[in-house]
């Protein structure tokens, strides 16, 4: 029975997603939670440190530590972790992960007998990592475009324009606020390369959808690109390994695990990609035109597509799909669940109190409305927080509708470059499991709403990829097939009498962002 593991490593939490490829089911699926199971001892809210002025980092030591408790959690729960054929993974997108020149000898000579964080404590020229969160590099975006000769030179090579986020404008910050650190820095890798690196013993690629969210990758040769280097940091190509294909195996797992956690010696790695381009496979969407909507930490609107088309007013992003064939474009919110939840906390409600405001309230909200950026937004672009509203503070059933119709409707605004005709939507992410969120979205888009056995796409996207890695001659959409069909009966239909309201507010909405946000 070959099994196969997914690991997705988020913000928030570290899953593990485990499919056997003879049922066609997933047989586990187990998260560790950063605040939950390591809040006190890392200092870390919502899995992450908010430092101020938009830096906000989180710590790679704690990442291992979850991989640690999550296979101890996924033994505990019956699986049979030797059975594992090969394993591939998903981490936050864009983080960067900076280790010394004894990182390459310590990973692989790790013993077992002593925790891997405890072998690990010495391998980290900067002992944080800034995450996607953060927003601080606004000065080193445009230093970046200059650099290469202007933003529309740099979104042509990378397929992107500059955004705070990505890891390029964060390794150019830390070269210039920390030189001696980046001086000691010998590899440079992001979340995903990092815990592969990890799980391998040794100093594993980046592959090219998680690269492709760098700012430094050239888009159409998926190498890096010298002239997006040069403009990053001086001797950056030597603190990097090549970009790698997504299915080229990064190797087998290290000994450490089989003697620790029981692995079989011959188990595969396949290189971890980004959370996005994971959900992107295991929402099956690996032939163009599928649009997806995640409502995770923070929220995305996906589509994969033959051609990286590109955003020319920064709105979203492209990235190439780990099936090593297509691109997708995205648009990412930084304001996701951490807004629904702002307001959900500010009426002292439960997930439960929050659903019942929204049964109550009706769509279009009787005109209430709300600009929910509470942290900083990357679509439109607001470098600190700014909560505009259209209607009492006190209302609690308003606010909530208005955040939700907000997002819902920020998404169709802000998707229009894909140019793409949405004819319906697959959903993941945390908040997907609640229905009355996703009515809304099915109303605002008006398209149905597809709804998946699992609300963790990216870790299943990663088990099927390792599934894929370690058996090529399958393809994709026979891989991804038995995994990623919707739950029969629990698609969301859009409700046709809310079409003109809603029309009404794409309208008013649009000029209410203008009005408060300075292009
Ligand atoms: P990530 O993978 O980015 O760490 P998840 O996809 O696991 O995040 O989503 C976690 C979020 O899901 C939580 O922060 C929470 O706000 C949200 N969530 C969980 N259950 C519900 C629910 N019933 N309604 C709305 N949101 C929910
Ligand atoms: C995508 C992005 C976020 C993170 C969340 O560009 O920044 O969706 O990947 O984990």
């Amino acid at each position: 029975m070959p099994l196969y593991l997914g690991i997705d490593s988020s913000t928030q939490s570290m899953t593990g997603v485990v499919i056997d490829t003879d049922s066609g089911s997933m047989i586990a699926e187990t998260s560790i939670n950063f605040d939950e199971h390591f809040g006190s001892a890392y200092g870390v809210t919502n899995g992450v440190v908010d430092l101020g002025q938009g830096v906000v980092h989180s710590y790679p030591l704690m990442w291992i530590d979850a991989l640690e408790a999550l296979f101890e959690a996924l033994k505990r729960d019956g699986c049979a972790l030797g059975e594992i054929a090969a394993i591939a993974g998903s981490g936050q997108q864009h983080g960067t992960v900076y280790l010394n020149a004894s990182a390459a000898d310590t990973l692989s000579g790790l013993e077992p007998g002593m925790p891997l964080s405890q072998q690990l404590q010495g391998i980290f020229s900067r002992k944080t990592a800034p995450i996607w969160m953060d927003s601080s590099t606004a000065q080193q975006c445009r230093e970046i475009e200059e650099g290469v000769g202007g933003s529309n030179r740099l979104l042509n090579l990378t397929g992107n324009t500059a955004f705070e986020r990505f890891s390029g404008p964060q390794i150019r910050k830390f070269y210039q606020d920390e030189p001696e650190a980046y001086e000691q820095t010998a590899y440079t890798g992001l979340v995903s390369s990092y815990v592969a690196s990890v799980l391998v013993g040794k100093l594993v690629s980046v592959d090219v959808g998680d690269a492709s969210g760098t700012n430094m990758m050239d888009i159409r040769s998926k190498t890096w690109s010298p002239s997006a280097l040069d403009a990053t940091a001086p001797g950056l190509s030597d603190r990097l390994t090549p970009v790698t294909a997504s299915g080229s195996p990064a190797g087998t797992i290290h000994p450490y695990f089989v003697a620790a956690h029981g692995f079989s010696s011959d188990c595969t790695v396949l290189p971890f990609s980004g959370d996005n381009p994971c959900s992107l496979i295991g929402l099956g969407l690996v032939e163009s035109g599928h649009v997806a909507l995640s409502l995770g930490t923070s929220d995305t609107l996906f589509a994969c597509m033959a051609e990286p088309r590109v955003s020319t007013e920064g709105e979203g992003c492209v990235f190439a799909s780990p099936d090593d064939a297509h691109y997708m474009a995205l648009i990412c919110y930084m304001n996701g669940s951490l807004a629904r939840e702002a307001v959900r906390d500010q009426f002292g409600l439960d997930w439960g109190g929050f659903t019942a405001a929204l049964e109550t309230s009706l769509p279009g909200n009787d005109g209430k409305m709300m600009l929910p950026f509470f942290d900083p937004e990357i679509v439109p672009n607001v470098g600190a927080g700014v909560v505009r509203r259209h209607l009492e503070e006190e209302d609690a059933a308003g606010n909530i509708r208005a955040v939700i119709e907000a997002q819902a409707v920020s998404s169709h605004i802000h998707s229009r470059w894909m140019g793409l005709d949405i004819t319906s939507l697959y959903v993941t992410g945390g908040a997907s499991a609640n229905e009355e969120i996703l009515k809304v979205f099915a109303n605002v888009h008006g398209c149905p709403v597809h709804r998946f056995e699992t609300t963790n796409a990216a870790g299943l996207g990663a088990a099927i990829r390792a599934y894929h890695g370690h058996q090529p001659s399958i393809s994709w959409p026979d891989a991804c097939g038995p995994f990623c069909q919707p739950v029969a009966g629990s698609t969301i239909q859009p409700d046709p009498s809310t079409r003109s309201t809603y029309d009404d507010l794409i309208e008013a909405y649009s000029a209410f962002e203008r009005e408060h946000v300075a292009s």
